[in-house]
């Protein structure tokens, strides 16, 4: 629980994530370190997610009105500095460790810039202000704004861009072995789902690098879905087996993806094994800097050792776990989901943001004080 310092600094995940930390990375992170961490001697109960969602509603309200303008880095940067901007509100002391961007040379939160307005908790923060940025750009269905926190030094660290994911709900979540066959994973997930193999569908990211692996899941019988991008959703479905239809993930996609993937899944109650998986000579030399070895499964509690973590999405794009992002008239619409690991509670929000009184409020100046109405004024149609 918060309280009492670093919770699951001694953890073995705890451990791994403080060694492999890396110093900040730019300048912006090195002048804002702050000397006034606080520990809080008691446990709270607030429910930092839902403090949190209102972030990813502005980065979703902020790259969706760049949809389909084939500007991927145009709607990165929008949905970064709008998370940057929220994110310094919320009462947090936090430092982010995952600040999805680096493989793709994109817009990004720094790793190690600190994140929050420094009051306690002290916690991990990791984003992605847009996962699925090409979907964004091309406007197609699934790309999410999200952002999860955890108990400080409790999130998995590392500059590796890949991870090999293998993801499942609650019923199967103590039956999977990342290191076993393909087969013999299926054959015991099925098993634990009561269904056949053939009944179970398997999402993977439509990749060169999953020849074989879609081989293997096809030589099985299992229904195979494939996906251009966005594997955190992806990861969420696979977890979330009573709304989406979706049994289990598969394959490589990115790391960063994939811890924040496992802030929700420790929400969930599913489950989910992984392993760095370089694709480059220098990103396994960034493994092996950082001292990680490549051969060691991470379970759950490897990427995420946190007992409160708390996760957001909000949609940018309509896809099957959310909907995106609607402007009409003089509001915009938006649906997110929100978890906590504490509780395990799981929300759905929808929400209507009036664009004309937060424009109003943008014109007085008092916007400081909605999070979406720089958004929605920069959204708003005929301005730009
Ligand atoms: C996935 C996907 C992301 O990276 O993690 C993917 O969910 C993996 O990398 O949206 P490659 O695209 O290089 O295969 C993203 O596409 C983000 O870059």
């Amino acid at each position: 629980m918060f309280g009492g310092g670093c919770a699951g600094a001694g953890t073995a995940g705890g451990a791994r994530a403080a060694e492999g930390r890396a110093q900040p990375t730019c300048l912006h992170a090195m002048t804002t370190k702050r000397s006034r961490s606080r520990t809080i001697g008691v446990a709270s109960d607030r429910n930092l997610a839902m403090e949190l969602v209102r972030v990813t509603e502005g980065a979703a309200i902020a790259a969706a009105r760049l949809m389909g303008r084939n500007a991927k880095e145009e709607a990165d940067q929008a949905a970064v500095d709008a998370m940057r901007q929220r994110l310094a509100h919320v009462d947090m002391d936090g430092v982010a460790v995952i600040g999805e961007g680096e493989k793709d040379e994109a817009p990004m939160l720094y790793i190690g810039e600190d994140v929050g307005n420094g009051n306690p908790p002290r916690v991990d923060v990791a984003v992605d202000p847009i996962d699925g940025t090409t979907l964004v750009a091309r406007g197609l269905p699934g790309g999410i704004a999200t952002v999860a926190l955890s108990d400080r030094d409790t999130l998995y660290a590392t500059h590796c861009a890949y991870m090999e994911k293998l993801i499942v709900g609650p019923r199967a979540a103590e039956v999977i072995d990342i290191t076993d066959t393909v087969r013999n994973n299926l054959r015991r997930i099925a098993r634990a789902e009561g269904r056949d193999v053939e009944d179970l569908t398997v999402v993977v990211l439509d990749r060169p690098r999953h020849d074989t692996l879609l081989r293997d899941i096809r030589a099985t019988g299992a229904r195979v879905k494939l996906i251009s991008d966005g594997d955190v959703a992806a990861g969420l479905m696979a977890a979330m087996e009573e709304r989406t239809g979706i049994d289990v993930l598969m394959g490589i996609g990115g790391a960063p993806e994939g811890v924040l993937t496992a802030c929700a899944i420790k929400a969930i109650g599913g489950g989910m094994q992984a392993r760095l998986a370089p694709q480059s000579e220098a990103e396994r030399r960034t493994a092996a800097d950082e001292g990680k070895d490549l051969g060691s499964v991470l379970q759950l509690d490897d990427l995420c050792a946190g007992e409160n973590v708390f996760f957001a999405a909000t949609g940018i794009t309509d896809g099957e776990l959310l909907e995106g992002v609607r402007f009409a008239g003089s509001t915009a619409r938006t649906q997110s989901v929100v978890m906590r690991s504490w509780t395990g509670t799981v929300r759905y929000i929808d929400a209507v943001h009036n664009m004309t009184r937060l424009r109003a409020l943008a014109a007085s100046g008092r916007a400081r004080m909605t999070p979406v109405a720089s958004e929605l004024v920069r959204a708003s149609p005929g301005r730009r």
